[in-house]
């Protein structure tokens, strides 16, 4: 079986994280969406928040499975026989971001990273960005799944209050 991780943070999970998963969906037999858990940072939704939300919107997709993972991505690969890590590319910044870690992470297990393109209508999205102009009052629905976009919502009301 050719199995496949998308790792993030995905505080909160927004379309672009999705369109590189249905696109990973469609190159593997299985495909595991992992939330990578750290500690030391402070994210808006916690890690079984997280994944909830990610449970709800792969589920139209029959090969998508969702997991977390402490540590180092590459133990949960080789743990879970993952032969590939799927990551999105949006631009230039990003690649001199991720091929370090593609290199490092091929250094330390048998794994391979594959970067898709991310689709022009989401090169400018980020979990961040999302947050930051929801928290301000501005429209951030065409980025985000409906179920994500009420919490969120629910989120920034509870933390304004
Ligand atoms: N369009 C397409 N793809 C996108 C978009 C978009 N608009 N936004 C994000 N993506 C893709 C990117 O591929 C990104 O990598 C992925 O979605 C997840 O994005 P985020 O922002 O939710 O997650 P990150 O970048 O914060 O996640 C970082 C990891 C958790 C993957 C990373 O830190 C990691 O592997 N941590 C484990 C520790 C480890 O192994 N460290 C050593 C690394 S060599």
């Amino acid at each position: 079986m050719r199995r496949a991780v998308c790792p993030g943070s995905f505080d909160p999970v927004h379309n672009g994280h999705l369109d590189i998963v249905r696109r990973a969906s469609g190159l593997f037999d299985e495909v595991v969406v992992a939330v990578g858990v750290n500690a030391s940072k402070s994210r808006l939704f916690d890690a079984e928040e997280r994944m909830e939300m990610l449970r709800e919107v792969v589920a139209p997709f029959g090969n998508v499975r969702v997991a977390c993972f402490t540590g180092l991505l590459t133990d949960f690969c080789r743990d879970n026989d993952v032969r590939a890590i799927v990551k999105g590319l949006r631009a230039a910044g990003d690649f001199e971001y991720e091929l370090p870690m593609a290199q490092m992470n091929a250094h330390l297990t048998d794994v391979e990273t594959v970067f898709v393109a991310t689709d022009p209508t989401y090169a400018f999205v980020s979990s961040s960005l999302v947050k930051e102009v929801a928290g301000l009052g501005g429209d951030v629905a065409a980025f985000l799944p409906p179920v994500v976009l009420e919490r969120l919502t629910a989120r920034l009301a509870e933390r304004a209050r």
